[in-house]
């Protein structure tokens, strides 16, 4: 994606795109990372042809990483953060790595394949002795196109492995599940200067060796964040795509114990702040349906599907989108059935149902976690906006905004590319602080708004029927 950001000027354009086909090797779920890179090489190339750029930044998705080893080469092919290997993983870590105290550390919610977990499940491994850094994936397409290494701040704290107050590695905890410290590279705030690119990166891009890349808010959720056009102070957020992203942003971590039971995190922003939310299965259950649909020979065109699922009955079937079962890849519609049989509903009778049960859970997830946190934190929420490519979706935010009883402000669905580059303008000058870059974004980005329709008490029931009242 490409930025051009002025005083009153955002523009967003995209230089190219390619898939992200995840790849089973053997029993495990991998990336293919060397065809990610290559497409990161394609779109630079794109870049320069029209123009070049001023600076580069790269975010990804959360907690997964590359290994290298004593000559800097990648060992292995990096694990997806869906791979089976981890499940179990914190619970035989139970006596070392007692949740409370991990939580107690690093105020990061329980997921099953936080770095932490992928890191423990890979101890013992030749692998991980014969690796001697370790880098997230936008520190490691970085340390390919200019050579250095760091650990960007805001994906750095998804790792369960950063102390939330010092916001550097946890030496004890790192201890406790037998890493060496030393893998762990010093840390970058978004903003800091990555080194420009290195000469087969230039050769093979056209681009200028000097071209800065800069630290981005690395973790997309965090750029997405960046970007959301709140105007006010009482907003919640949804950075909805694969994921459901829904909190609050803080100027301090909320690490109690009923944070804790209520699952909620506290991954870092930019600026020092923090990230106060819960993972939402989100729009993974809808597009693994699709694919599902597809490999059936189903019809799996989204806009009638869509157009049905808003003339379905609401509330047929509802499930609680963060079930255990929904997190692999798979076929969904017989999940959920499964689900519904197991809760005493009856499963959704055809394929509009099945997309309405899914969009009417999700919004119910929404409005179940913006109030936890609005209570956990001791906030009004005024507002939500509803941002990432999930906000392209009419029914899901009519259904958040009438679930969670609030006015939604949906879009821009490229929040992340635009906080991405928005906090490359401001270190090379273009733009100031972060409630600047969030007026530019409402005032040059198209929104839509939505008004809460129908009854609270009709929400309240549906959430009671799966045990989420
Ligand atoms: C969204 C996301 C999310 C993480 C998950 C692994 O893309 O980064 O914030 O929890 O992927």
């Amino acid at each position: 994606m490409v930025g051009r950001v002025g005083p009153a000027t955002l523009d967003l354009s995209e230089a190219h795109r390619f898939p992200n086909r995840p790849v089973r090797l053997g029993a495990g779920l991998h990336w293919d990372v060397p065809a990610l890179f290559q497409g990161v090489l394609d779109g630079l190339r794109q870049v320069a042809r029209s123009g070049g750029a001023a600076s580069v930044g790269i975010d990804s998705w959360a907690v997964d990483y590359g290994l290298l080893d004593a000559d800097g080469q990648l060992l292995g092919v990096p694990h997806h953060y869906r791979d089976a290997r981890t499940a179990g993983t914190a619970e035989t870590l139970r006596d070392r790595l007692p949740a409370r105290e991990l939580y107690e550390v690093t105020g990061i919610q329980h997921l099953p394949f936080n770095t932490v977990f992928q890191l423990a499940a890979a101890a013992g491994s030749a692998q991980l002795a014969a690796a001697r850094t370790l880098l997230l994936i936008p520190d490691l397409f970085i340390h390919w196109l200019t050579g250095t290494v760091g650990a960007e701040i805001t994906n750095a704290s998804t790792t369960a492995l950063l102390d939330a107050r010092t916001a550097a590695w946890s030496g004890p905890l790192l201890e406790r599940i037998g890493v060496d410290r030393a893998l762990l590279p010093p840390v970058r705030r978004p903003g800091d200067p990555a080194g420009t690119l290195l000469p087969y990166v230039a050769e093979q891009t056209g681009l200028p060796r000097d071209t800065p890349v800069t630290t981005v808010a690395s973790h997309d959720t965090a750029s997405a964040v960046v970007a959301v056009p709140a105007t006010g102070p009482d907003f919640a957020y949804i950075s909805c795509g694969t994921w459901s992203l829904a909190g609050l942003e803080l100027d301090a971590p909320v690490i109690t114990e009923a944070s804790r039971a209520a699952n909620f995190t506290n991954e870092r922003g930019i600026d020092g702040g923090f990230r106060f939310l819960r993972n939402i299965m989100g729009m993974w259950l809808l597009s693994e349906t699709l694919s599902t649909w597809a490999a059936g020979g189903l019809p799996a065109d989204l806009p009638p599907l869509l157009a049905g699922a808003a003339r379905a009955r609401p509330f047929a079937a509802v499930i609680d989108p963060d079930a255990p079962e929904f997190l692999p890849p798979g076929d969904m519609p017989a999940r959920i059935a499964a689900y519904c049989a197991r809760t005493g509903q009856r499963a959704p009778a055809d394929q509009a149902a099945m997309v309405r049960c899914i969009l009417e859970s999700l919004a119910l997830a929404h409005r179940r976690v913006l109030r936890t946190a609005a209570e956990l934190a001791g906030r009004d929420i005024a507002v939500v906006h509803l941002v990432g490519g999930g906000s392209r979706n009419d029914l899901l935010c009519q259904l958040t905004a009438d679930a969670t009883g609030l006015p939604v402000v949906a879009g821009p669905a490229e929040a992340t590319a635009l906080g991405n580059i928005l906090v490359q303008a401001r270190a090379h000058g273009a733009v100031g602080a972060l409630h600047e870059m969030r007026s530019l974004v409402a005032g040059t980005q198209r929104l839509r708004h939505y008004r809460p329709r129908g009854e609270q008490r009709d929400w309240a029931a549906a959430a009671a029927r799966i045990g989420l009242g």
